[in-house]
């Protein structure tokens, strides 16, 4: 299999770890600037979330293994769903389009919803059409504006 490009969100309510991992990631073609966020759910403490395009020889499911090795080294802990968390890394989306397992969905499935993910997205990846909706991601947040000003 050949290269395959992919959108990764980095999401943390530790701001030090989502940069080092930004950093970290020096195959990049791409990446956001690093935004604040509200927490979505129980967490207590702000999030940092950016988004960064990455091309890989590693089909969906090795990079999946890949990128839960990058968020234990930077010290995340089975723990509540949503809750506090040093690193979390999704796969948003991929040059192949659709994928779907028990344990792996691309695009990702909240994704649409969210606009810590959206906002960054976008700086990068405006015109990155959704092989699901079939919207870029421009027209997405657009659309998620429109539903929920103020998410
Ligand atoms: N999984 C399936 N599809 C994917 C994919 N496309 N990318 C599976 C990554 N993982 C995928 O994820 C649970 C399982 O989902 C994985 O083992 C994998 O097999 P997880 O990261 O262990 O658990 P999680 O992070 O609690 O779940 P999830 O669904 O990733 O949570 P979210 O959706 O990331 O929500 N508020 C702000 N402001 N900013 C945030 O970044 N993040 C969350 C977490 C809540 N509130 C937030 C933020
Ligand atoms: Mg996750």
């Amino acid at each position: 299999m050949g290269t395959s490009t992919y959108l990764i969100a980095i999401g943390s309510n530790r701001i030090h770890a989502a940069a080092r991992v930004a950093a970290a990631l020096p195959k990049a073609m791409r990446r956001s600037r690093i935004i604040t966020s509200r927490p979505i759910g129980p967490g207590t403490r702000n999030y940092a979330n950016a988004v960064v395009m990455l091309e890989s020889k590693h089909a969906p499911p090795a990079l999946l293994a890949k990128l839960k090795r990058l968020e234990r080294a930077a010290g995340r802990r089975p723990g509540r769903r949503w809750g506090d968390r040093v690193l979390d890394l999704d796969i948003i989306g991929w040059s192949g389009g659709i994928w779907a397992s028990p344990v792996l969905t691309i695009p990702h499935t909240e994704f649409r919803n969210r606009s810590f993910v959206l906002a960054p997205l976008c700086e990068i990846a405006p015109d990155w059409r959704d092989p699901v909706t079939h919207l870029t991601a421009r027209q997405l947040r657009a659309r998620l504006d429109r539903k929920r000003p103020k998410a």
